[in-house]
């Protein structure tokens, strides 16, 4: 049965503007299972509010990882199947890192960064997606909700200098522990690339310069790997 997956809208040449959105369309993609795109339009219509969520079996599922485990109960463990349970550890670790707390620093420089008005109102604008006077409302509206979501995460109470720090020592983890390898583990892509290249993407591809940017450029082999799953799994999407 197709699966119906409910994401938002593509942005900066990238799939989805959402990581998360990103991440769960790349399983699909790896994993080889039959979907079809629908882009959300207003608050997701998922139990938690957020996106991405799927259609399946006449019933919505909600989560990037809660559906991957639904996917996996369904379909096994195309993926990460050969992993070890240690490796399994530690894929789950890096993935938490990229989505619970490096995610937030991203999400401080795409809507907040005060050095940055101009372009994170062109973000909200563009990611928000209403014309006319909606256009100019809503992002406003959730340019508030994202910083009071910062603010509770924590990452929010920081002064920039320590907000950038604290991301950049997360980039700086991932790059040192992927070192030379092509994949996180083994010789081919597991969930942890799919959440890996989700994550580095969405800095790389926002199109103005910040110091999680910067720090991420440095690392060769993430930006490499995350060019590496586009080209490999949106091929319509890819560089040249
Ligand atoms: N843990 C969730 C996170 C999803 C998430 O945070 N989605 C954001 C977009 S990146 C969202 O829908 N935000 C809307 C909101 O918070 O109301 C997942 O893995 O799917």
């Amino acid at each position: 049965m197709t699966i119906i997956l409910h994401q938002y809208r593509p942005l900066y040449g990238l799939p989805n503007a959402s990581s998360f959105c990103l991440k769960l369309e790349t399983y699909l993609r790896m994993a080889k299972l039959d979907y079809k795109a629908q882009q959300i339009k207003g608050p997701a219509k998922s139990s938690t509010g957020k996106g991405p969520y799927i259609e399946v079996d006449g019933k919505i599922v909600t989560d990037s990882g809660l559906i991957i485990d639904y996917l996996e109960q369904k379909h096994g463990h195309p993926l990460d199947g050969k992993l070890t349970l240690s490796e399994r550890a530690q894929s789950l670790a890096f993935q938490r890192l990229i989505e619970e707390h490096l995610y937030w620093a991203t999400v401080y420089a795409r809507w907040i960064d005060p050095m940055h008005p101009a372009e994170t109102a062109s973000y909200a604008f563009a990611v928000v997606g209403f014309k006319g006077l909606l256009g100019k409302l809503v992002p406003r509206i959730v340019k508030g909700q994202v910083k009071k979501a910062l603010w509770h995460h924590g990452l929010g109470r920081h002064q920039p200098e320590q907000l950038w720090q604290l991301g950049i020592a997360d980039v700086d983890a991932l790059g040192h522990w992927l070192g030379a390898r092509e994949w996180g583990f083994g010789n081919q892509p597991t969930v942890f690339d799919a959440t890996l290249f989700s994550g580095i993407a969405a800095i790389v591809r926002t199109p103005w310069d910040f110091p999680l940017k910067a720090a991420t450029l440095k690392h060769r082999n993430l930006v490499d790997h995350s060019e590496r799953m586009l080209a490999r799994y949106f091929p319509e999407l890819a560089q040249t």
